[in-house]
């Protein structure tokens, strides 16, 4: 085969029976999964933009598994879920996602994860009887550095390193010519070589994580690309799903954490485990202080902690009416954690401070040692990041999938093979998976692995099938390398390489999307405050976005991914944009508020909202779905 060059690259054609899209958690979960209850014969394939090792949310590390049972039922965690997501969640996927998470990370541990113990059960794994070092009712405590290269290294034993493709940016999915409605394959392009992949598959694993930078970030110039979520997570899952036609579900929801000012450090570790206290500028508990205000927000389990988007409504409200900043206050913590401790002891305090941000979020060490910060001396400041879009953490937008089948789930909730999308052949996990948040490391793996499971299955129930095209290759390798096109043809009509009439950098193009989604779509700069008139405006920009989105430029590879990131966010932009302008009430305060329409509706609104794009018109389609619950919930004291 003869070598591509940057302007006509080589197709490269592969077959396979399974394809997985992405190296993240669900990914690593899906690929040693797959080889349990698949023969030597199934060839199962993962593609991956970047490398294993180091891919994805998990790629710096992790301090805490977010989700693990122990002594909780998975009925318990269906409560939580649901409460901390405003009561619309699908009880069937947060309660299979419950029921499996422990034995995943029983398996972390016996993949090398090193995992704090209690004192007196110190050096025995959890499956023996060890008891995990809780930071809270939900989370556990690792040294989480290698976390994600011990996932990995599982997943690449499991699947065979020859049957794992780095590098590789998947740009679309294709369906099948003769069966309607059905997945064959999917194309992308090497980020190392001038080569385009093609894969044709029996069924596909879309688990390509959440969607980061679609936002204005509140980094400016020195710290610009950096954010809380990884900016590598681009809504490839949600734009390749949406444009194969397949239903997406409460694409209006996002996640706007409250993180440590400028580094984005995570704040879990330091409210459960340090027990730290975050206040106003005036040192009031502006949770307690706003609970008033809160209560106008039920449904929501009274019983249960204050739901994430309401913590952050508190912080929002004492910010707008001039009490800034809001403040951890890291030494009282330590103080009192430390008031029995043995300078020994404290020390060892002082260094998991450190520690949790080293484990995961290195920037934040980084500003902390930058401003000469100690945390048993200094207080620091919170800030409610720009949203990201995602399905695992303490979000839930994502794809309508079908659950598991022994659950008393209403029908229209399994279509017969669990983890399947709408687009039939289709699966997804993890930030892919709408209507069922907090599932994090842990529970993204097991549902990598629930999915591949039940693909399997799949493969078995439809093994004569031989994948047809219904797109031309050909056109859509040019399609893909159409920026790489538009720079060469245009390169010499300027003085200056980024500016130039014919085309647009994909960095400035990326920059007129934050600035979209931040002043229409409530972005920070609005306070997260968005209206009808503002969401009509926005879309016509968005529109005009995606029209001049063709004009992108790629000077070399890498830029052809940013390329196609771009591309990525605009139309999973778009979905949060609808489903925002559909749903007309304020759901989750704190994450965002429709202006014309402050109040939670329930007469209206407890229900999920669903969208389809016709991926041959590319037109959308709203749709409002029931909800239900499954297991009994106590909402603002009334039983549901
Ligand atoms: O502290 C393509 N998360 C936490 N989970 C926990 O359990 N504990 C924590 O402590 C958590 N915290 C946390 C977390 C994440 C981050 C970034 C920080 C802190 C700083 C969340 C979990 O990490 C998250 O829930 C899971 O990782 C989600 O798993 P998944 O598989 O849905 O997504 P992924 O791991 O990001 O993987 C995505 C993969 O897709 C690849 N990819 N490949 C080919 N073509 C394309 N077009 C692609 N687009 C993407 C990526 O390379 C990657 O391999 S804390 O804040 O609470
Ligand atoms: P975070 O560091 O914010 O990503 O949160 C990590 C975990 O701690 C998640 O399970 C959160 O839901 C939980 N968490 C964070 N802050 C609080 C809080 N103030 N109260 C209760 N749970 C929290």
């Amino acid at each position: 085969m003869s070598e591509g060059t940057f302007g006509n690259p080589t197709i490269v054609e592969f077959k396979t029976d399974i394809l997985i899209i992405g190296g993240g958690m669900a990914a690593c979960g899906a690929a040693f999964e797959v080889k349990r209850w698949a023969g030597d014969d199934v060839k199962v394939t993962l593609v991956d933009k970047a490398g294993l090792d180091r891919s994805g949310a998990v790629a710096m590390g992790l301090s805490a598994i977010n989700t693990y049972l122990g002594e909780q039922k998975p009925e318990d965690y269906c409560r939580m879920v649901s409460a901390d997501l405003m009561g619309l969640t699908r009880d069937d996927l947060v309660y299979d996602v419950g029921r499996h998470v422990d034995g995943t990370v029983h398996l972390f541990e016996e993949w090398g994860l090193p995992i704090w113990k209690t004192k007196e059960t110190e050096g025995v794994p959890l499956k023996d009887g060890g008891k995990p070092v809780r930071s809270g009712k939900w989370q556990i405590m690792i040294n989480g550095e290698s976390y994600k290269p011990i996932v990995a290294e599982a997943a690449k034993k499991a699947l065979g390193i020859e049957n794992i493709y780095e590098r590789v940016f998947i740009v679309k999915l294709i369906l099948d010519a003769n069966e309607p409605n059905r997945i064959a394959g999917a194309v992308g392009f090497s980020v190392r070589e001038n080569k385009i992949y093609v894969f044709r598959a029996n069924a596909v694993l879309l688990v390509a994580g959440g969607a980061v930078n679609v936002f204005r970030p509140r980094s400016t110039g020195e710290g610009m690309g950096r954010t809380w979520y990884p900016v590598w997570n681009a809504g490839s899952t949600y734009a390749m799903a949406a444009e194969a036609g397949a239903e997406l579900t409460m694409m209006e929801n996002r996640f706007v954490p409250a993180r440590f000012k400028d580094g984005y450090g995570p704040v879990g570790a330091w409210f459960l485990l340090f027990k730290s206290k975050a206040t106003n500028g005036y040192g009031e508990d502006y949770v307690k202080k706003n609970a008033h205000m809160l209560a106008e927000f039920a449904p929501y389990d009274t019983a249960a902690v204050v739901p994430t988007c309401l913590r952050n409504h508190a912080m929002l409200h004492e910010m707008k009416e001039g009490r800034g900043p809001i403040i951890m206050d890291t030494p009282t913590a330590m103080k009192e954690l430390g008031a029995n401790m043995t300078p020994k002891e404290m020390k060892h305090l002082e260094a998991e401070a450190w520690e949790d941000f080293l484990d995961m979020c290195i920037g934040q060490a980084g500003v902390w040692a930058g401003l000469n910060t100690r945390p048993e001396e200094s207080p620091s400041e919170l800030m409610p990041t720009e949203p990201y879009l995602l399905g695992s953490h303490s979000g839930c937008c994502g794809i309508w999938v079908s659950g598991p089948e022994d659950l008393n789930s209403p029908a229209e909730w399994k279509w017969g093979y669990n983890r399947m999308t709408t687009v039939n052949g289709l699966f997804t996990a993890g930030d892919g998976v709408g209507a069922s948040g907090h599932k994090f490391s842990s529970g993204s793996h097991t549902e990598g692995r629930l999915a591949a499971k039940s693909m399997v299955r799949w493969l078995r129930d439809h093994k004569d099938y031989q994948p047809v095209f219904k797109a031309d290759i050909n056109a859509i390798a040019e399609e893909i390398y159409a920026p790489v096109r538009n720079y060469i043809e245009h390169k010499d009509k300027t003085t200056a390489e980024d500016v130039n009439p014919f085309y647009i950098t994909p960095k400035m193009l990326q920059m007129r999307l934050q600035k979209t989604m931040d002043e229409y779509v409530a972005g920070c700069s609005t306070y997260y405050q968005t209206n009808g008139k503002l969401l009509s405006m926005g879309l016509h920009f968005l529109t005009m976005l995606k029209e001049d989105s063709k004009k992108m430029r790629a000077k070399d590879l890498h830029e052809l991914m940013r390329a196609w990131e771009n591309y990525h966010r605009i139309i999973t932009a778009e979905a949060h944009l609808r489903h925002i302008m559909f749903r007309e009430e304020t759901r989750y305060p704190g994450f965002y508020y429709r202006t014309d329409f402050p109040k939670l509706d329930p007469q209206n609104w407890q229900c999920f909202v669903n969208s389809k794009m016709d991926p041959d018109t590319h037109d959308w389609t709203m749709i409002k779905r029931p909800h239900v619950d499954l297991v009994e919930k106590h909402y603002g004291g009334q039983k549901h």
